[in-house]
This record gives structure tokens, C-alpha cells and sequence, in this order.
């Protein structure tokens, strides 16, 4: 790391405490209170009554009391975990101190800690800051860990911890160091030009194209992983009764919705927090759509027109047994033109009233996308499968590194610094150009990576953070 960002600053002097658990009353059987700097364990030793003859040595486990300030009531009882500097998450000093969960004892056991001086209240993410300023993690490694805790599926946890082993910061060092040799090619023949044996720029320029292409397919790559880590919005729309709310039920495998035989029965928006096949993905459930002059039903369909301007995916669903009408193509126009959508036939199960052709003359025929039964579940699975292809996330299912949206738009940065290098290449300008772009694109890879980042870019990422972490 360059020595100007590595001057650890004098915060990090400070020791700092913060609850490292989810906090949330009557939950957890245990929480974990965080401690990192140079008088962790004094505090530590200060604020917990450790009986016998238990050894204050470094990764162990003591057991004792945390003792509210006369020293006289037990406010909890606590294992306490003494990680020596640099064998620790922060690579400091790092006590953690596991107490019972819920609100009230954790809540008394941090004001304690955080009454002994010299210790302050950790800000966001700064645990995990001095982890990549001590050296401990690197940039994307601390990045990764944030989204592992943040997954939200089984697939984005995977590609999370891809991340978390330096799968990301593997990836672009070694891009990164295909750059840099290519850069003192080029600097000892700006300064030494004569003295060398001519330079291969041929060799080096497709060298530089490679490196290019390499980050441009991470950030197609990108792409698909945010699927994985955000989530879709997938709108379930169609006239009234048609079985939205029944479809958004056998999804969740829960009763959520209520299902009527009358039509207009869903009058809100209503979501299913879902994951198909590793994708977390938001069902939403709306009202069925048609003319009405109940004002309250109105307030509805006016939700559902925003679900369907705001979807991912809008999921168009139509009653196989009374056929594709008028009202249905009416809706399938409304779908704005950029938003993937499919077309689904329910009630397969029942006979339809007398042909499948549109009733209505002037109605082309369609072809639904899938046909399905809400009521018996046949077309189902046809059903999942077509909503993960049509939004992309079959394709994000063998991806193995995903970089997040900051070294999304670094990697892109660096992807046309290369292939500006070309062109001043192809304009024949001198090398002093091409170097330009080539440490610009070594930069925003440093810049990934943290190896090339100031102090003030860190604060910001870190803000993000949670607290704790
Ligand atoms: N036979 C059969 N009936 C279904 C199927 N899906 C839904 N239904 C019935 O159709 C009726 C309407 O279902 P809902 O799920 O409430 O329909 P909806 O589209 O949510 O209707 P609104 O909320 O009014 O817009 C209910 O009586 C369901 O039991 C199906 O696949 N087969
Ligand atoms: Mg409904």
C-alpha cells in the first residue's frame, strides 16, 4: 500500500467499541460487544469480573461477570475473548466480549465499556476499515464480507464469499500487474530509448487489449451478479380474477394473499419476499386491472400501473378459460417497452368455455409464454424457469467472481483508459501518451483493490457500512 494512504491515521490510535450482533429486543441468545485498540483488553480487564485462576493470554476464552459501576450488581454474564494484535480481525488489540442477547443487558454492558477512558463508540464500518489499513483485508475482501452478511440468498452468499477468500482481489492484482509490466516496458524506452532493443509495440498493445477485454467481460459479469445480490421485482399483473393472488400464494408456499371468487378482490400492493433457484426475488401481487367507479378500487389499479412501470419483470397473468380478450392485449400494451415481461395462461386445469382462439375478431391470437395452474401447480416449474430467463439469471448462475456496482464502474473506467491507449497507439502519438492512459487504468484497478486510495475514498465506503462491522 502506498505509504501516504498507510500512514494510519491517529483515529486508529483510539480504541473503539460497538455491538457487532443484530440488536433487536428479545432475539439472540448471545450478542458479541466489539473492542479494538490499544487499551481493548485493560477495558476489558476493568469491566469483567473474571473468577479463579483464568489466563489473560491471547485467544482463550475467560468467563466471568461484566459488574455495573459501584461493583456491586451483575449486569450480565459473559465469556470474554482476548485477540492480541496482529492475530485479529483489526490487526490490533481486539477484545470481544460475548454477552446474552436482546436489548437491556447488551445496551448496560456497552455503556460501560464505552464509560472506561479512552474508549469511544465505533463509527460505521470502521472495524473493518482498520482491518484494511492494518494490512488484515484488503479493499474488496472487507467489501465482500459486508455483502455476505447482507446476502439474501443462498447464491449471492456463495458469490460473497468468493470475495471474502480474494477471489475479487486475486482477479485484479494479476490484471493489474499485466499493466504494470507493460508500463516500465514502455517507461525505460522513454528514457533510454537508445540504449534498448526496439520495442514490441504490437506485442504490447495486444497485451493492453487482452488486460481490456478480460475487464470488460467482469463487468458484463457485473451485471448478472447484481441480479443475485439485489434481488428482481417481479409484478404479477392482469384483469380481476384471473388468479394473481392465487399464483403469488403457491410461489411463497403460504397463504399470503386473500383469494376470492370475486373479481376486485386484491386491493393493495402486496409483496412475497421469495428466492428461485438462489435469486431473491419480490412477487408483487396487484390489483386486478379494469374500469371501475369504486374509488377505493382505483386508488389500487393506480398501484398496480406504478408495479408494472417499476418491475424487473412484469408477469402478465390471463384466465385460460375465458381466452385472450381485448382487455388483456389493452394491458400487454401498457407494459412499457423496456421491461421484460411474460405472457402466462392460468387455470389450465379448467376446460375452456369453447375455443382457445380470441373471441374478439379484430384480437391476434397469442401464444402464451407458459401456461400454468395456480389451483394444481402443473406449469410451475416452466413458470420459474421462464421468469429466471427472461430477466438474465440463468446466465448469473455459473458466475464465480461479481464485482460490486464501485468496482463495477472502476473496472469500466480502467477497461477505456486501455482503450484510449490504443488509439493514441494508432495515431502514431509518442509513448508519453500511451503511458497516460495505461497508469490511469492501473490506477482505477489500484483503486479496487485499495492499494492505490486515499484516505478520504475510504471514509466514504466505510460510512456505508454498518455499525460494528
Ligand atoms: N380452477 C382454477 N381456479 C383458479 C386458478 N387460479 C385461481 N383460481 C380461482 O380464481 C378465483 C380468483 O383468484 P384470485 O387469485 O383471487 O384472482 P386475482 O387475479 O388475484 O383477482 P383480483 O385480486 O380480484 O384481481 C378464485 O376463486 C381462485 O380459486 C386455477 O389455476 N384454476
Ligand atoms: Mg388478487
Amino acid at each position: 500500500m502506498d505509504p501516504a494512504t498507510m500512514s494510519v491515521s491517529s483515529s486508529s490510535q483510539e480504541t473503539i467499541a460497538a455491538v457487532a450482533t443484530a440488536v433487536a429486543a428479545g432475539q439472540g441468545g448471545i450478542a458479541v460487544i466489539r473492542l479494538s485498540g490499544p487499551v481493548a483488553e485493560a477495558v476489558g480487564r476493568s469491566v469483567v469480573s473474571v473468577p479463579g485462576q483464568q489466563l489473560w493470554d491471547s485467544h482463550r476464552v475467560l468467563y466471568g461477570h461484566v459488574m455495573d459501576e459501584s461493583g456491586k450488581e451483575r449486569i450480565d454474564e459473559v465469556l470474554l475473548l482476548v485477540m492480541k494484535a496482529p492475530r485479529s480481525f483489526t490487526g490490533e488489540d481486539v477484545v470481544e466480549i460475548h454477552c446474552h442477547g436482546g436489548l437491556i443487558a447488551v445496551q448496560r454492558v456497552l455503556e460501560r465499556v464505552l464509560s472506561q477512558p479512552d474508549v469511544r463508540r465505533a463509527l460505521p464500518g470502521e472495524f473493518s476499515q482498520r482491518a484494511v489499513l492494518n494490512g488484515r483485508l484488503d479493499l474488496t475482501q472487507a467489501e465482500a464480507i459486508s455483502d455476505l452478511v447482507a446476502a439474501r440468498s443462498r447464491r449471492a452468499a456463495q458469490l460473497a464469499m468468493t470475495g471474502v477468500d480474494g477471489g475479487i482481489q486475486r482477479r485484479i492484482n494479476s490484471l493489474r500487474e499485466r499493466l504494470l509490466d507493460q508500463l516500465s516496458e514502455l517507461e525505460a524506452r522513454v528514457d533510454f530509448e537508445e540504449d534498448l532493443p526496439a520495442l514490441d509495440a504490437v506485442g504490447l498493445l495486444d497485451e493492453l487489449q487482452l488486460v481490456r477485454r478480460e475487464l470488460e467481460q467482469l463487468v458484463e459479469d457485473a451485471k448478472r451478479g447484481a441480479l443475485l445480490r439485489q434481488g428482481l421485482q417481479v409484478a404479477l399483473v392482469g384483469r380481476p380474477n384471473v388468479g394473481k393472488s392465487s399464483l403469488l400464494n403457491r410461489l411463497s408456499r403460504r397463504e399470503r394473499a386473500i383469494v376470492t371468487d370475486l373479481p376486485g378482490t386484491t386491493r393493495d400492493l402486496l409483496e412475497s419476499e421469495i428466492v428461485l433457484e438462489g435469486v431473491p426475488i419480490t412477487l408483487l401481487d396487484t390489483a386486478g386491472i379494469r374500469a371501475t367507479k369504486d374509488a377505493l378500487e382505483q386508488l389500487g389499479i393506480d398501484r398496480s400501473h406504478q408495479a408494472l412501470a417499476a418491475a424487473d419483470l412484469v408477469v402478465l397473468v390471463f384466465d385460460l378459460s375465458q381466452g385472450w380478450i381485448a382487455e388483456d392485449a389493452a394491458l400487454l400494451s401498457q407494459i412499457p417497452n423496456d421491461v421484460p415481461r411474460l405472457v402466462v395462461g392460468n387455470k389450465a386445469d379448467v376446460q375452456p368455455l369453447s375455443t382457445s382462439a380470441p373471441l374478439d375478431d379484430d384480437l391476434e391470437a397469442i401464444t402464451p409464454d407458459v401456461t400454468l395452474s395456480a389451483l394444481t401447480g402443473q406449469g410451475e416449474e416452466a413458470l420459474i424457469e421462464a421468469v429466471l430467463k427472461a430477466c438474465g439469471a440463468s446466465e448469473a448462475q455459473g458466475l464465480v467472481v461479481a464485482l460490486n456496482q464501485r468496482q463495477q464502474d472502476l473496472a469500466a473506467d480502467a477497461a477505456i483508459a486501455l482503450a484510449r491507449s490504443k488509439e493514441a497507439a494508432e495515431q502514431n502519438l509518442p509513448w508519453d501518451f500511451w503511458t497516460i492512459d495505461l497508469r490511469q487504468a492501473i490506477r482505477s484497478l489500484g483503486e479496487i483493490t485499495g492499494e492505490e486510495i486515499t484516505e478520504a475514498v475510504l471514509d466514504r465506503i466505510f460510512s456505508r457500512f454498518c455499525i460494528g462491522k
